[in-house]
């Protein structure tokens, strides 16, 4: 028997709430011993990691971890979202009563930590001293030591952050178990894992994986779909999915600050993590704050839209990332970083990782070389001599602080105030390269019809979207009408208005080609946005928001064929009638949505209804 008191006084864990949740959960899961993590245990815990073969050295100051095969990725059909009302079943949050799958998860983690030692990860998901503080700190049991080498990327770690609460109480209670990966029947119809946030009770129980989101609980669990719940519930603040950068203008000296949301696949970590492109860098900088989660509330003092990023690091995909799509994320993994490797290709003579993407081929001389299950790729029979090295959800994770261009107040708890929020899904038609939307309704309504396109033939109709409300479709805590109303609410409570937009970075001509560069050239939509928000551009009126007039982008440096400009800002109509069709099916799922949000989708249906074609 572990005496919990003992390592509880040891690691300096006082909050007496605390102490008796990890009480609890050591004898309920059967650990054989217990441990208080702080960030400072990270070369130790690396060191011992290392040792048990967990990971393995990929250079210096760089380390390389290989999941189990069936554990690959966030699984959306085993995550549930729980609570003790009917009412808060919504249409993407796999709602379930909470006794039912509490009780359940609860039978698998009976034992399941048997000779195993707990890991207890007190954390706080947002800059210390935050206004949103009391909704950000949680504690983590853990039995996968990987896990902490993660959460000690990805959060603020240590005990200081639940020790002196406001509200002792008021910490998120999660608990990851691995269970045998072997024996989960993952994917079948007998799958054992479940992933569940008891929003009600701010509890987190997760079973059945060590892998990304499914494990790493002050991310996805806590930092969005509880975050986002805390933030409907308390009417304080909204948690969604969204990067968030700054601009500085050295000429007047501003500094703007844009957020948003994109489907995964449509370049959202490239944006957030981007430099401006050569020609323009000597006059804007652009700085990095998060990649993928911010919390955003109204100041009380000045009623802006303020924003934080909660979390600590980037746990970002790796594949295609190379100095030109990233070259920020490259310097951030680079020797010396403490990067965590998983599931990338790997050397362990040369003590080097690669991916699909990082080079226009792999490696000549492939001694050596595994690939993320372990084969040599030397060994692979010719049949399958063509698969990837690197599992495509294969991950770098990384402190921000590693990234060249983090901006120096991205632990200001005051966060930064929002002066634009944009939406783009991956589409090769129907989406301008931008769109502004100035009106507060309409944008949100733009937001809640996001859609990027399938990314398999089988999962959708030629020509339509998967839609993904404000990129928040498999984090959704709570019913999407009441979403939407809790937008409506905060934005509306804001001052000065954020303009909105939508963009595109992925238009194709009609041979197939992408029309717009992309990568670094994406700052000049957005630098044309914030123009037309301070008015010193018009753009051109369309039924479906603002677009640049031609002379509006500076394109310095750009060489674009001709038509090609004309053809990534112009809109389509016939095709957006057709989309207003989808849209509405879309939108009526959602029971009982706003109807200040049917009004604007039927502004945008009129206005199209209006327009020659
Ligand atoms: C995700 C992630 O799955 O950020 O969206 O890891
Ligand atoms: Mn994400």
């Amino acid at each position: 028997m572990v005496d919990v008191g003992a390592v509880l006084d040891a690691g300096g864990l006082k909050n007496p709430h605390v102490r008796e949740f990890v009480e609890h959960w050591a004898a309920h899961t059967g650990a054989a011993q217990l441990e208080v993590v702080e960030a400072a245990d990270d070369p130790r815990l690396l060191a011992e990691a290392l040792e048990a073969g967990e990971i393995r050295p990929a250079g210096e100051g760089r380390y390389y971890a290989r999941s189990h095969r069936k554990d690959t990725a966030r699984s959306e059909e085993r995550t549930f979202v729980s609570s003790g009302d009917l009412a808060d079943k919504g249409v993407y949050n796999n709602w379930r009563p909470s006794g039912q799958l509490q009780a359940l998860v609860e039978d698998r983690m009976r034992g399941a930590s048997a000779g195993r030692t707990m890991y207890v990860i007190p954390y706080l998901m947002a800059p210390p001293g935050s206004p949103l503080e009391r909704w950000a700190a949680g504690v983590e049991l853990t039995d996968s030591r990987t896990v902490v080498l993660h959460m000690i990327r990805m959060a603020r770690v240590g005990p200081e952050h639940v020790n002196n609460l406001a509200d002792p109480n008021s910490f998120v209670r999660a608990v990851h178990v691995t269970g045998e990966l072997d024996n989960l029947g993952q994917g079948t119809a007998d799958d054992q894992r479940y992933f569940v946030t008891v929003a009600d009770r701010r509890t987190i129980l997760h079973f059945g994986s060590s892998y990304g989101g499914n494990a790493l609980l002050g991310k996805i669990a806590h930092g969005l779909r509880q975050a986002s719940w805390d933030g409907w519930r308390s009417g304080r603040f909204l948690a969604e999915q969204f990067m968030l950068l700054g601009i500085t203008d050295r000429l007047t000296g501003r500094k703007y600050h844009v957020c948003g949301g994109f489907p995964s696949a449509s370049g959202k970590t490239n944006l957030a993590m981007m430099l401006a492109p050569d020609d323009l860098a000597h006059r804007y900088h652009v700085e990095f704050y998060g990649d993928d989660i911010a919390w955003l509330w109204v100041d009380p003092e000045d009623g802006r839209l303020r924003a934080i990023n909660p979390e600590y690091g980037v746990f970002g995909v790796a594949k295609d990332t190379n100095g030109t799509t990233n070259p920020t994320a490259m310097e951030a993994i680079a020797p010396g970083t403490d990067v965590l490797f998983t599931n990338v290709a790997h050397n362990e003579f040369i003590r080097e990782v690669w991916w699909e993407g990082r080079t226009p081929r792999p490696p000549a001389d492939t001694t050596g070389w595994r690939d993320w299950t372990g084969e040599l790729v030397s060994a692979r029979p010719t049949e399958r001599a063509a698969e990837p090295w690197a599992h495509p959800n294969s991950r770098f994770t990384t402190s921000l602080s590693n990234v060249p261009n983090i901006a120096a107040d991205f632990s200001d708890p005051r966060g930064v105030p929002i002066d634009a929020i944009i939406f783009g899904g991956r589409t090769r038609d129907l989406e301008p390269l931008i769109r502004a939307i100035t009106d507060m309704t309409e944008g949100i309504y733009d937001g809640l019809t996001l859609g990027a396109e399938a990314t398999f033939a089988a999962e959708g109709v030629e020509g339509q979207l998967r839609y993904d409300p404000m990129s928040m479709r498999p984090f959704m805590s709570y019913p999407e009408a009441d979403y939407a109303a809790h937008w409506l609410r905060i934005i509306g409570a804001v001052r000065e208005k954020p303009i909105f937009a939508h963009v595109n970075w992925f238009q194709r001509g009609p041979d197939g080609r992408f029309l717009w560069p992309g990568y670094r050239d994406n700052l000049r939509p957005l630098l044309w946005l914030l123009q037309l928000r301070d008015g010193e551009v018009t753009g051109r009126q369309t039924p479906v928001g603002i677009v640049p007039n031609p002379g509006e982008l500076d394109l310095t440096g750009v060489e674009l064929r001709p038509g090609d400009l004309a053809r990534l800002l112009s809109i389509d109509i016939a095709r957006w009638r057709q989309e207003m069709d989808f849209r509405q099916t879309h939108l009526m799922q959602f029971d009982g949505l706003p109807e200040e949000i049917w009004a604007a989708h039927r502004r945008v249906v009129a206005a199209l209804d209006a327009a020659d074609e």
